[in-house]
């Protein structure tokens, strides 16, 4: 293990360092040969597409792309540990409870189907067949299909998410919590509302005749680190990055491209943003409301003098509504409060702006940062204002850029899995399989862990992921999860998930992405849809971990069954039997996939068409809208001058909730997580000294306490007024009511807390163990 240690890390981002870091992972998990030959497969024409983020690739049709934090994934996938039977009967869950999330997913590849065992308090196997079994008996037994939740993670394939979607809609009911409600539902609703389509409008060839490029709240070279190959070629085409970021993440800065052996054997590196604008935590609608006045009042100026617009009016006039109280807005909001709010001074905003309007082509990439708030929907909607002030949307080198995260998370949603299904969507499904699908709105994250509160839940089934640690509010939320009859998890590793569990719970091991899929029809290819709305096919090449896991789709068949029974009018054993089948419904339910299965068989796939990209706006006025709101997002007046404000950020050794190591390379922090970052003068107020011990409250509204213990404070060169910590350990101190209003995303980056010494002797409380 890595000795505890923080040091400034001044080399760039990527390079040998990244190299280096893989290779050792490699090692750990001991696939060093099968590895790099499954490396070599990624993003491929005939290989799979990397279960990562959802990062485009160049058509599916390049050379081997280095990504260190996608090999790090497929490492964690094809590790040569196991764990089997034998180990679960051996450690009862209450022992495992106390083991980390790391050394959790450090047991390897789940081998059997298990279920848990009052008993001996241990999983134990179980054969497919009974496992189906008793979800059947517990879903056929509840008095109403309302009683059960079935969540996603954003890994699942369209095959397996569309047959889900089917099973849970004849089963009978919307309930669809989906990791997307935690991630970019702000832009599903918001872009919905602004341009009429909830995704984002450009495509990987736009990077490439981009002049400026804007970064807000996403950090590239760890979470979506291909996307640093276009970055680099845009700065060195002279294009002008700026980010705005709390961090200065370091690939934001500078990038060494492993690819270039120019640069790996100089060592030299590309810098990235010409600008990095350390935004306070929560204020990006301040810096956008700035960065809006300034090019307003530009604009102006340069028709007073009859110089030429600085805004598109052609564009403005031609395809959108509410220009007027946009600019009023802008015109009443003060210089002083724009400032105190954002924390940065009005020449960085003019900074900004003046790089904006020299720019005939400009790209605003956005992620977490702003999406996961209080004024999530309204901070997106910031961001299209922006666009659409200089006609930034449909035309070539320009666009809205969300940052999507889990590998397919955007293909499931456009598959069906929603909990607002279209009367649309539903009459196609009606008309193609013959049942009557439910219409009343079912429940997403926020709601379904609502209603599990009120004990108004039965039973949750999840489609991968690990609800119980990405969930906000745990000392609630886990306890709602512990009161259910069942929890059924389909997993590839143990996790948090399997120890919080139901009355009875089971453990459903599936194959993995890098893994063949052969069915009754021969080998299977499954497909996903990226960042950038591609859609195209991948297939594993692996032999599976273990002989006894399910393809996702086979698992969904024989739930399905088990639970239908003769009532099903879907015919699971067919569409099991060739993935074709799958498409072919799919593309009857959505005629947007017209030729599916035809065009998956071209490398590189296909475009779902996004109509605001075409300049066709799908919204009631049809035309894009400016959508403008009162005040500067979250109120960070600090009439409690204590306060500070927490956001939570995932190292760079991590999958969401899957731990790679303790160690977070390019922020300088080596073998531990229990830490928080705070700048000096936070420190200096509250007599603090670096490597101190703090007790992390929230400062609840509703009277809970909500307490992370023991983390040790870096001084670290943060804006005032804020800190940060590691998700998911920092997940307690997140309050459920503390979400978007619009689209219910938590809050994980706006938490409001307060700080105080930590009464303990200083030993570290592993705070991932809770
Ligand atoms: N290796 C790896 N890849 C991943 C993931 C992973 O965990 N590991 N997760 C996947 C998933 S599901 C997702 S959603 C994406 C997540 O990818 P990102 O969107 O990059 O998510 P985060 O790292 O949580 O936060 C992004 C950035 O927001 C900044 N930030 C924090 N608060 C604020 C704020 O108030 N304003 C602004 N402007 N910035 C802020 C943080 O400093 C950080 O740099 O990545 C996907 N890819
Ligand atoms: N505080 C805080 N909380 C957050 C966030 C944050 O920034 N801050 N981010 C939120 C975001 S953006 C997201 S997307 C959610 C993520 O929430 P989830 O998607 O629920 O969580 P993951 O950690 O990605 O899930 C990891 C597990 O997925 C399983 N798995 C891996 N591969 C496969 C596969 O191929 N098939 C199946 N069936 N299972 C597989 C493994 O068992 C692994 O343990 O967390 C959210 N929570
Ligand atoms: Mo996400």
């Amino acid at each position: 293990m890595t000795k505890k240690a923080i040091r400034n890390y001044r080399k760039p981002a990527g390079g040998w360092g990244a190299l280096k870091a893989l290779s050792e992972l490699l090692l750990e998990q001991r696939v060093a040969l099968k590895g790099a030959a499954t490396l070599s497969r990624m993003n491929q024409p005939e290989g799979f597409d990397c279960p990562g983020c959802a990062w485009p690739d160049p058509k599916h049709t390049s050379s081997f792309e280095f990504c260190e934090n996608g090999g790090k994934a497929i490492a964690w996938e094809t590790t040569a540990m196991r764990c089997t039977p034998d180990f679960l009967a051996a450690h009862p869950v209450a022992e495992l409870a106390g083991w980390s999330d790391h050394e959790l997913e450090m047991t390897g590849r789940i081998t059997h189907p298990m279920a848990y065992d009052s008993a001996s308090d241990c999983y134990m196997p179980v054969e497919w067949n009974e496992a189906f079994a008793i979800i059947g008996r517990h879903l056929k037994a509840l008095s109403s299909p309302d009683l059960a939740e079935f969540y996603t993670s954003g890994r699942t394939s369209n095959e397996a998410a569309f047959l889900y979607q089917l099973f849970v809609r004849e089963y009978g009911t919307n309930n669809f919590p989906d990791c997307s409600n935690m991630c970019h539902e702000a832009t599903s609703v918001g872009l919905l509302q602004s341009i009429g389509v909830g995704k984002g409008t450009v495509l990987l060839e736009d990077f490439d005749k981009a002049d400026c490029i804007f970064i807000f709240g996403q950090n590239p070279g760890t979470n979506s680190p291909r996307m640093m190959t276009s970055l680099r070629n845009a700065s060195r085409r002279g294009a002008t990055i700026i980010s705005i970021n709390p961090f200065r993440e370091r690939s934001l800065e500078r990038f060494q491209a492993p690819q270039s052996p120019l640069e790996m054997l100089t060592l030299t590196s590309t810098p990235i943003s010409s600008r990095l604008f350390q935004v306070r935590v929560g204020g990006d609608v301040a810096v956008l409301k700035g960065i809006m006045k300034v090019i307003v009042e530009a604009d102006d100026a340069a028709h007073a003098i009859d110089q030429p617009s600085r805004l598109d009016w052609d564009f403005i006039r031609g395809h959108t509504v509410g220009i007027e109280a946009l600019v009023q807005d802008l015109k009443s909001t003060q210089w002083s409060d724009i400032e105190r709010q954002s924390g940065l001074t009005r020449e960085d905003m003019q900074y900004a702006a003046n790089a904006y309007m020299k720019s005939e082509r400009t790209i605003i990439v956005y992620g977490m940062g702003i999406t996961q708030h209080r004024c999530g929907t309204r901070n997106v909607q910031q961001l299209a204002n922006l666009a659409l002030l200089r006609g930034q949307i449909g035309k070539e080198g320009a666009g809205l850029c969300p940052v999507r995260g889990h590998s397919n998370v955007q293909g499931d949603r456009t598959v069906g899995i929603t909990e607002v299904p279209s009367a649309e969507f539903l009459a196609k499904l009606e008309q193609r399989f013959g049942f009557k699908p439910p219409s009343a709105p079912g429940h997403n994250v926020v709601t379904a862990l609502e209603a599990m509160i009120r004990g108004e839940v039965k039973v949750l089934f999840a489609m991968g992921g690990n609800f119980a640690a990405a969930i906000p509010d745990w000392q609630m939320t886990r306890a709602a999860l512990r009161n259910l009859d069942l929890t059924v998890y389909v997993s590839t590793k143990l996790n948090r998930s399997h120890l919080v569990h139901g009355r009875a719970a089971l453990i459903l091991p599936c194959l993995g992405r890098t893994e063949i899929d052969v069915q009754e029809g021969g080998l299977q290819s499954i497909t996903v849809e990226d960042s950038m709305s591609m859609v195209h096919a991948s297939a594993g090449r692996n032999t599976p971990a273990s002989d006894h896991l399910l393809s996702e789709p086979a698992i969904v068949a024989g739930v399905a069954k088990a639970t239908l029974g003769n009532r099903t009018v879907v015919d699971w054993d067919g569409l099991v039997a060739d993935y074709d089948g799958i498409r072919d419904a799919i593309e009857a339910v959505f005629p947007i996939f017209q030729g599916y299965n035809a065009r998956i068989r071209v490398p590189g796939g296909f475009h779902l068409t996004s109509t605001a990209r075409e300049r066709i706006w799908k919204t009631p006025s049809g035309k894009a809208n400016f959508l403008v709101f009162d005040g500067l997002g979250e109120d960070i007046r600090d009439d409690d001058q204590d306060v500070l404000w927490l956001s939570t950020i995932r190292s760079h050794d991590q999958y969401n909730s899957t731990l790679y190591s303790l160690s977070d390379r390019y922020r300088g922090v080596y073998g531990q997580r229990d830490v928080l970052f705070l700048n000096e003068f936070d420190m200096l107020k509250r007599d603090l000294a670096d490597g101190d011990r703090v007790d992390v409250v929230t400062a609840s509204s509703d009277g809970i306490e909500r307490i992370v213990r023991n983390l040790r404070v870096i001084r670290y060169a943060f804006p005032a007024g804020c800190c940060a910590a590691y998700y998911p350990e920092a997940n307690p101190l997140v309050p459920l009511y503390s979400r978007d209003p619009e689209s219910l995303t938590p809050s994980y980056k706006g938490v409001p807390v307060r700080l105080a010494h930590s009464k303990s002797d200083g030993a570290a409380v592993s705070v991932h163990k809770q």
